[in-house]
């Protein structure tokens, strides 16, 4: 992105912040629509929740010194790309690919690069749906294309993500061999758990299928037994007619 040059870094850096944050909110709007128009479709929520953030100053700083850039804003807005972020919690991982599918058809959303770490987990067990995007912000008199992060995950990848981001920190990047080996064992059980909460999922759904058709029998066969009843209502009425005629006459004779 372009940002017109300001008198110092400062008022520049704001001025980042500013359209970092109006890129969030863009998102964030974005993924309101398309969650509600698939529960209208589809009778169910794909996302379970969102959550976003701007990086802090520190985490920025982190960043540009591990990549060994000067800390400026043109480096900022050039190296980092997570500096605005989203989470996207989803309940299955057929959501995850679903939700990514449906963000990289929006027109305005350029899709710069995606990094799948569900297919391709990270060797410390780390699973999550990454992509980096642009999204046009519209200021008064020119329109922005603002970079930023989508992490896309379930809600028991987030969990063993959250644990390990603590234990991160807490160790400074140094966790004892033993505390990242369960780590890495839970990682198998949380892609274990999904897989298995997906096939359940996908159970429960075949069945729901199942009892529409049925209900759709059931009512369809309805309609045919209320038709017979009115047939066979129909004729007892006309014998009783009969009947009632036959007495009367016999009553006459
Ligand atoms: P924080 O505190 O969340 O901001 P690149 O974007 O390509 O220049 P980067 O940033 O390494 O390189 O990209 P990647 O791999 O997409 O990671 C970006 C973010 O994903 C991280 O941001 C974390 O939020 C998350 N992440 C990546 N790997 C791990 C991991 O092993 N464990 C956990 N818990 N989270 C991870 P930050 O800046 O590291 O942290």
């Amino acid at each position: 992105m372009e940002l017109p040059k300001l008198y110092n870094e400062t008022e520049e850096w704001s001025q980042a912040l500013m359209l970092y944050d109006a890129a969030l909110k863009e998102i964030n709007t974005k993924l309101e629509i398309l969650n509600n128009e698939f529960k209208l479709a589809h009778q169910y929520n794909p996302i379970e929740h969102i959550t976003s953030r701007l990086k802090s100053p520190k985490s920025i700083a982190k960043k540009l010194l591990r990549y060994e850039y000067e800390l400026n804003v043109d480096n900022i807005i050039e190296h980092v790309n997570d500096v605005a972020g989203i989470r996207i919690i989803c309940s299955f991982t057929s959501d995850i690919y679903r939700i990514a599918d449906l963000i990289s058809k929006l027109s305005d959303i350029k899709v710069i690069t995606i990094k799948d770490y569900i297919a391709n987990p990270k060797p410390n067990g780390y699973t999550s749906y990454h992509m980096i995007v642009t999204v046009p912000v519209y200021l008064s008199s020119v329109t922005i294309d603002i970079k930023v992060e989508i992490q896309i995950r379930t809600i028991a990848m987030d969990f063993w993500a959250s644990l390990e981001h603590k234990i991160y920190y807490k160790f400074e990047g140094n966790a004892p061999e033993h505390i990242r080996k369960e780590l890495k064992e839970c990682s198998e059980l949380v892609s274990y758990l999904d897989q298995r909460m997906l096939s359940i999922n996908e159970e429960i759904q075949s069945y729901s299928a199942q009892q529409s058709i049925e209900a759709i029998v059931d009512e369809e066969e309805g309609k045919k037994d209320t038709k017979k009843d009115k047939k066979e209502q129909k004729k007892t009425d006309k014998n009783r007619m009969l009947l009632g005629f036959g007495a009367l006459f016999g009553q006459g004779g």
